[in-house]
């Protein structure tokens, strides 16, 4: 309990450039523009902003807080003041607009990974959901701009509940969330979480990028719950139940219903039966 108390007065330091860059063993990402705001709309609305006007790769925009913090299909995303992480990074592949959904993996292996450094088991649900004990910790938004060809930049953001209590999550998220400081083996700096980060996005991405998406999605493998479990997935005009087989080369779910029939799924919300 002390060293939570503790915790939560360290990690409420709010961060500057300078710490973020301070000892982080990167390359390139995060070695350049770093943006820091008290609040903002949304990391990654101002981040857009950013890489409209020519901002690079590796650009980051991180906030104290959001006021209109966005999660997929527009729905919020909670980023109470310093107990979060709310982090957008500005990624320009060269790749297809559809190729795009991989990076969701490729974001979510590295996250994964990095919180195992802090005695944290997290697990992987299919699409961009990070569990710790069947509850959300993070999650991923991905917000792409393509003209006609190769995709131009692609939004990478990030929420993280680092110190975040119970009692600051809406009823309706309260019981389905946690954060990193209930569930690590020691207090945790949001900046010691960041630099971790940044260097496993990189590590992932630069795979992703000249080796194969298979690598990434043979680590996400490892790291997925979704995988084998009995799934509801919610599409936009009906549910469908079944086995969550496996993810196809491009990412999408493949379910298998009780009739025995396989269903390809590209965007959904999956919930898994056994918590139901
Ligand atoms: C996500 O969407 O999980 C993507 C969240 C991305 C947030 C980051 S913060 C930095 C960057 N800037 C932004 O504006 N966004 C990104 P989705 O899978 O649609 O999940 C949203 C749902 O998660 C909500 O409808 C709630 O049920 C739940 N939720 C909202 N806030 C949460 C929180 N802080 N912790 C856990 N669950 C939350």
């Amino acid at each position: 309990m002390l060293c939570n108390r503790q915790s939560s007065i360290v990690n409420r330091q709010s961060y500057t450039p300078e710490s973020i860059q301070e000892g982080l063993k990167t390359g390139w990402l995060g070695k350049g523009l770093i943006r820091c705001y008290e609040t903002v709309d949304s990391t990654n609305i101002e981040a857009k902003r950013l890489a409209n006007a020519g901002a690079p790769e590796g650009t980051i925009v991180l906030a104290e807080s959001q006021n209109k913090g966005r999660g997929r299909m527009e729905r919020e995303w909670i980023s109470p003041r310093g107990e979060g992480i709310y982090m957008s990074v500005v990624l320009r592949p060269r790749i297809l607009p559809e190729e795009v959904q991989k990076l969701t993996f490729v974001v979510a292996v590295a996250l994964a990974f990095a919180l195992r450094r802090f005695g944290i088991t997290p697990q992987i649900k299919w699409p961009n959901d990070i569990l710790v004990n069947g509850k959300k910790v993070a999650g991923i938004l991905m917000e792409l701009t393509a003209g006609d060809g190769l995709a131009d930049f692609v939004i990478v953001g990030i929420g993280i509940n680092v110190n975040t209590s119970t009692d600051e999550f809406p009823l309706s998220v309260r019981s389905l969330a946690t954060s990193i400081n209930m569930v690590a083996d020691r207090p945790v700096r949001r900046r010691e979480i960041i630099k971790i980060l940044l260097l496993q996005l990189e590590l992932w991405y630069e795979r992703f990028l000249t080796e194969s998406f298979g690598i990434v999605l043979e680590a996400w493998r490892r790291l997925s719950n979704t995988l084998g479990a009995r799934v509801m997935v919610i599409l936009s005009d009906k549910k469908l139940e079944g086995i969550a087989e496996r993810v196809a080369s491009d990412g999408s779910l493949m379910v298998r219903d009780d009739k025995g029939k396989l269903h390809k799924v590209i965007v959904g919300d999956v919930v898994h039966c056994r918590s139901l």
